[in-house]
């Protein structure tokens, strides 16, 4: 079975950043295949793989090149690496983006839905989570911002971040889920065709407070297969703007083919392959259920409010974010 690795490769001259393209240095032959390159922080990576698992050949491979002063592994991993550096701008899906979702599992919309539609989210929003918290407040047993909890509407997986499930026959919230900008995009990839049939979607309010930390890397569900036929895709649509401060969530582009990359979200950081989801209030980001991601903390004093809507196809629950026992019945 193949390996993969990211290559982290110093030569004194960046003009150099060719070097591996030379024929004399055959990496083919060395039983070395390369599948991808950039330069990230003056160093070039290299994305290839060898069958042999052979790590001392690869570097002396790599080290024999002339112009190369110094050679490091930098991330190995059982399945490709995508290391491409994508910017948030280049991610907007507009009207033809199947291809480009396909291979990053990711996108964004900007201004999706109307100010009227923003305001109804707003107070629905705002409403319901005051409603939760009062309810908390009889559950002296748990300790509310610091402790895990889950309900069957309401679960908190972490320091002052939450994720309050809003109820599905509110007209405001299905005008949203049902006729979004990006519901073209998720009837195809998810093969929901039938425009007289509503899309299936639980929809929820994820919201950080002041103090919430940064999460861990991971995927909210296994990867698809085959990954392009995603069987839930999930489109985040904050109530604020959001900044560095307020945190937003960062992503892995192209994470979401392969369960091997689950657990190596950290080498999106050592490989400069992540994105920033910092959009505005109103902007949409649409992401493949199993794409890598995490939430950034808030050191800001507001609160953070994403309105979650995960689309999935027919049959499909979540059965890990929430609990069984109701908040609010
Ligand atoms: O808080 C965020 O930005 C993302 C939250 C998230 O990914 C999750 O709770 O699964
Ligand atoms: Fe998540």
């Amino acid at each position: 079975m193949a390996v993969y690795y990211v290559i982290g490769i110093t030569v004194p001259d960046l003009a150099d950043q060719e070097i591996w393209k030379v024929p004399v240095l055959d990496l083919n032959n060395a039983g070395i295949q390369v599948h991808s390159e950039k330069v990230h922080d003056g160093v070039l990576l290299l994305e290839c793989s060898t069958e042999d698992h052979n790590e001392t050949h690869l570097l002396g491979a790599l080290q024999s090149i002339p112009a190369v002063s110094d050679v490091e592994i930098y991330v190995s991993a059982p399945c490709r690496i995508p290391i491409k550096k994508w910017e948030l701008a280049s991610l907007d899906l507009g009207a033809a983006g199947q291809e480009l979702f396909a291979e990053t599992g990711l996108g964004i919309y900007r201004r999706g839905i109307s100010k009227e539609q923003l305001i109804a989210l707003e107070e629905i929003c705002n409403s319901r989570i005051a409603d939760a918290h009062s309810r908390l407040q009889s559950h002296h047993d748990i300790d509310v911002g610091s402790q895990q909890f889950a309900f069957k509407e309401l679960g908190s997986r972490g320091k002052q971040r939450f994720d309050l499930i809003l109820p599905e026959n509110n007209a405001a919230i299905g005008q949203v889920v049902q006729s979004g900008p990006w519901v073209p995009l998720i009837r195809k990839v998810l093969n929901l065709t039938d425009t007289a049939t509503p899309l299936p979607c639980l929809v929820s309010v994820v919201y950080s407070l002041p103090g919430a930390d940064i999460q861990s890397w991971h995927a909210d569900g296994p990867p698809s297969r085959p990954p392009s036929r995603p069987y839930a895709v999930c489109v985040f649509l904050p109530l604020i703007d959001l900044t560095c401060e307020t945190g937003f969530t960062q992503f892995w582009p192209g994470s979401h083919k392969d369960a091997g990359l689950l657990g190596f979200g950290p080498a999106a950081e050592v490989c400069g392959a992540t994105v920033d989801g910092m959009v505005s209030k109103g902007d949409a980001v649409i992401y493949d259920y199993g794409l890598l991601h995490r939430g950034m903390g808030n050191t800001s004093n507001l609160r953070r409010p994403v309105v979650q809507m995960v689309y999935h196809v027919p049959g499909w629950q979540d059965r890990k974010n929430y609990g069984r026992e109701s908040l609010f019945s």
